[in-house]
């Protein structure tokens, strides 16, 4: 289908009155960054208009090129040009509400919020790496599309970019585009105050295709995306030198518009500098709406025809069938004794026989995590189609590239590492779940049980600091039947983010482990006597809960009223209804033991009576040393919960 050319006037005048307007809407909310729109109109709108391949009345057009714009603080530009592209959702009045309490238009652009938005920016350098993600699900995709990504200086000073871009160059990631607002401003001033490397050289040492352009030149940003669109081997970084502010009378060039609004005298200066009528706001000129009109409607017919074209592509996530995956999944014998990680990696493989569209890796620890996918291959230079991902030693690159995976639908993307390096992760971790973005995480080597490697190597705070993600979905399974379940679980969580922890060590195959149990948090594993206030409740997870069951037992042979309680996700239990929680941790039974191989932080929710409660939890950081002996310095033995229990029993 042949595509009518925006002309460069029709561009220039189309970038003006998003300028304009991305003024109004920020000295509106008297709040915003004025200063990356104002700069990257010119190239926005080009891309919008004559290259990017997007259907504002088909967001989910799978074959839509991706957009992101990595710099979130230009919500205001993504905003106006949603609003121009005329997909419906963001009317002019929405503008006006720019980040006011219930506004689609929010202070950074959220997936889920605006139609059409990829997925969440703001935290600097993760939407480029989401963008490696997204471009990467779309190869192994096949349906041809481009992903483009908009980052400034801030997205290239992060250390992000640098894992991120580096993977992407080894993996040769064409149809991937960067277009670097290179305005040589952020907040504190010229970015060369703390930033002069080579950002060209950088790239083309990652393997990268790099351009560079005038970025506030159409027929150069032209020239240059049309190469960049064209290429094929390597991802292309464009340099675009812009002027931050552009138009703005006394603040152009200056880090004072990066984020505070012009005002109205500036603004009035900006629209006169523009010609446009400094007085008139929110105004759009009708042959600015009519060009993107024009596009949208050539957009509509290429959609429509791929769609009718390639009718099996729905780029959906199918949640997997709950009954075949129980099916497949190994069965282990109670008195056998597994380490969770390698049950992990034994119901992973059977699950992803059913789940094709779990994707992803380790960072360089797979042999340790037991996250390889067999028979799966692996993604490689030039080539897409393995399910396996190396993503080299880069945690935070590898949880924000999983993100864009699953963001691209038709892909669950997951990583994996040692749990005590989650810390690496986690604010990508956090943008799932603040995106409901269904990535996984496996994280092996849950505790001071690590041994020998010490307390750099052994999570201590880690448990208590995931849990406090909200959204976040966290299993601790007791044993490999846990695993299995747990595994489970997180394939059918679909509006989450979720956390899978593996002992190193082995643990033994436990009697009394129920799905169900699983499913809903936490569950009585094992009881002795009598229920009643007398009972001694012991809640543990993971490797604790064996232990805890040992110590039960052997205080049950003196007749005692115990009760164990595994909890592999404190999380989900606390989800679950008042008659599961009370069923479970009824609350008469106000003698309790928490055993857990991280801090206590977050347990006390659990204490019912704070005099009648213990704890077997971590005061401080592990130690080297094996770690039978640690257990012993540290106090996880049977000997010394069931001395802890008798305190209170
Ligand atoms: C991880 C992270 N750190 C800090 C910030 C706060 N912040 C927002 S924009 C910005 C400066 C970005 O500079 P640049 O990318 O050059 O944007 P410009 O000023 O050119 O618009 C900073 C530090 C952030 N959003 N994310
Ligand atoms: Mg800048």
């Amino acid at each position: 289908m042949s595509m009518k050319k925006i002309h460069e006037e029709q561009l220039r005048l189309a970038a003006n009155t998003i300028r304009c307007l991305c003024s109004d809407m920020i000295d509106q909310a008297k709040s915003g960054h004025p200063g990356a729109p104002l700069g990257m109109a010119d190239l926005a709108t080009s891309l919008w208009l004559n290259f990017l391949n997007f259907d504002p009345l088909d967001v989910k057009w799978p074959g839509r090129d991706r957009l992101v714009f990595s710099g979130g603080h230009a919500s205001a530009l993504v905003y106006a040009l949603f609003h121009l592209s005329g997909t419906g959702a963001l009317s002019m009045d929405e503008l006006k509400r720019f980040r006011q309490y219930g506004s689609r238009c929010a202070g950074h652009p959220e997936r889920g919020l605006v139609p059409g938005v990829e997925v969440t920016t703001g935290p600097l350098g993760q939407g480029l790496a989401m963008g490696v993600g997204l471009a990467l699900a779309a190869k192994k995709s096949g349906v041809g599309c481009r992903t483009w990504v908009f980052c400034g200086d801030g997205d290239m000073e992060e250390g992000i970019s640098h894992e991120a871009c580096s993977l992407a160059g080894t993996m040769k990631l064409d149809g991937l585009v960067a277009v670097y607002d290179c305005n040589d401003i952020t907040i504190e001033g010229a970015a060369t105050l703390s930033s002069t490397d080579d950002v060209r050289r950088r790239f083309e040492s990652y393997g990268w295709k790099v351009m560079s352009c005038d970025g506030h030149d159409f027929a150069a940003i032209d020239r240059t995306y049309r190469n960049a669109s064209r290429f094929a081997g390597a991802p292309v970084l464009v340099i675009a030198k812009t002027h931050i502010g552009f138009g703005a009378p006394t603040k152009h060039d200056s880090a004072d518009c990066h984020g505070a609004p012009l005002g109205a005298e500036e603004t009035k200066g900006l629209k006169a500098a523009l010609g446009f009528d400094p007085e008139r706001s929110f105004y759009v000129p009708d042959e600015v709406r009519a060009v993107f009109e024009s596009r949208a409607a050539t957009m509509h017919r290429i959609a429509k025809r791929w769609r009718r074209e390639h009718p099996e592509i729905t780029g959906e996530t199918k949640a997997p069938d709950y009954m075949k995956l129980v099916e497949a999944l190994p069965k282990y014998e109670p008195g056998a004794s597994v380490a969770t990680r390698s049950a992990c990696g034994e119901v992973m493989n059977a699950l992803a026989k059913l789940v094709p569209e779990l994707v992803g890796g380790s960072a360089d620890l797979a042999p340790s995590n037991k996250t390889v996918i067999k028979d799966g291959g692996y993604v490689a230079p030039g080539s897409f189609e393995g399910r396996n991902i190396h993503f080299g030693i880069r945690e935070l690159a590898m949880a924000a590239i999983a993100n864009g995976i699953t963001a691209f639908g038709g892909f669950r993307g997951f990583g994996s590492t040692f749990f005590v390096f989650s810390d690496y992760m986690r604010p990508a971790i956090r943008l799932a779940a603040l995106m409901k973005l269904p990535s996984i995480s496996v994280f092996s080597h849950d505790s001071f049980y690590v041994g020998e490697d010490g307390p750099t190597h052994e999570p201590v705070e880690h448990l208590a600091a995931l849990r406090t993600i909200p959204g976040l979905v966290t299993f601790r399974p007791a044993d490999a039947t846990e695993t299995a379940y747990a595994w489970v679980e997180m394939l059918l969580n679909t509006s989450g983010p979720s956390c899978l922890m593996t002992t190193r060590q082995n643990v033994p195959v436990l009697e009394g482990v129920r799905h169900e149990g699983v499913a809903k948090g936490g569950y009585t594993i094992f009881e002795s006597g009598s229920q009643g206030a007398d009972t001694v409740l012991f809640i543990a997870t993971g490797s604790e809960v064996s232990l805890a069951i040992a110590a039960a037992k052997e205080l049950a042979a003196e007749g005692r009223a115990v009760r164990v309680v595994s909890m592999p996700s404190v999380e989900l239990f606390l989800a679950q209804r008042q008659e599961w929680r009370e069923s479970v941790v009824p609350s008469m039974m106000t003698k309790r033991v928490i055993v857990e191989a991280g801090v206590r932080f977050g347990w006390d929710a659990f204490a019912a009576d704070r005099r009648t409660t213990r704890y077997v939890t971590m005061d401080g950081f592990g130690a080297s040393a094996p770690y039978k002996v640690l257990a012993e310095k540290f106090g996880f033995t049977v000997e010394n919960v069931v001395k802890t229990a008798r305190e209170i029993a």
